[in-house]
């Protein structure tokens, strides 16, 4: 009997407009023209019930205290875990636009304790490799586009940051730091090489949950 191969389970982190969903595209590219079984997704995932609540917040048609969204964005990654496991286990590798650090990491700037924003992300299954996209929030408002939703803002981008940069020490074991400010190709080729190697030392290795 052949044992199946699980995928590997790969996220990008970093502020808004750090360069994320281009690399995370990328390199879900890259896998797919190797006939690697790859799936991308991204958090929040806006479609759900819970996903359109979200979205309402985020575009600033509702307002909900930040206690409440912060459990439904956590409770959005909840409702796709079971999704995410199968995947994983029959062998797809996932490329996840942000997850459980943007959780934590948006709340805590916004003044919530950092500890209480981690607790309902407990259990979830644990990444096997963070990217993290560490950019200066000025080059943040050089891009495109910023502004629009509720979170686009410098100030508060920096903030973010600072939790960002607290996660990263902390989770040193699994986080890959990278200066967001040099070329896409650059970034992408030191990002691949990494995501190849991951994918064949993951393969045979149990899924993990965040604790
Ligand atoms: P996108 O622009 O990437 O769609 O994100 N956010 C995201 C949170 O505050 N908590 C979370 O758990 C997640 C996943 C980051 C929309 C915004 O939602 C924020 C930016």
């Amino acid at each position: 009997m052949s044992v199946v191969k699980r995928g590997a389970f790969i996220v990008f982190e970093g502020c808004d407009r750090s360069g994320k969903t281009t690399q995370s595209r990328l390199l879900a590219e890259l896998l797919k023209s190797k006939g690697i079984a790859t799936v991308s997704m991204n958090f929040p995932e806006r479609s759900s019930s819970i996903g359109q609540v979200i979205n309402s917040y985020l575009t600033n048609s509702k307002d909900l205290p930040d206690e409440v969204i912060h459990l439904m964005f956590s409770a959005n990654r909840w409702e796709h875990m079971n999704q995410i496991k199968q995947q994983l286990l029959k062998g797809t590798t996932l490329i996840v636009d942000r997850y459980s650090y943007s959780g934590v990491a948006y709340s805590a700037a916004k003044g919530l304790d950092f500890d209480w924003c981690y607790a309902p992300e407990k259990g979830l299954l644990k990444p096997d490799a963070v990217f993290y996209l560490k950019t200066s929030v000025d080059s943040l408002t050089n891009r495109g586009q910023y502004g629009e939703e509720r979170y686009e803002k410098v100030e508060f981008q920096s903030r973010v940051a600072q939790v960002f940069d607290r996660i990263c020490y902390r989770e040193a074991s699994y986080w890959h730091q990278f200066d967001a400010s040099q070329s896409a190709e650059d970034l992408h080729s030191r990002i691949t090489s990494i995501a190849e190697d991951l994918l064949q030392k993951v393969e045979a290795q149990p899924l993990d949950t965040l604790s």
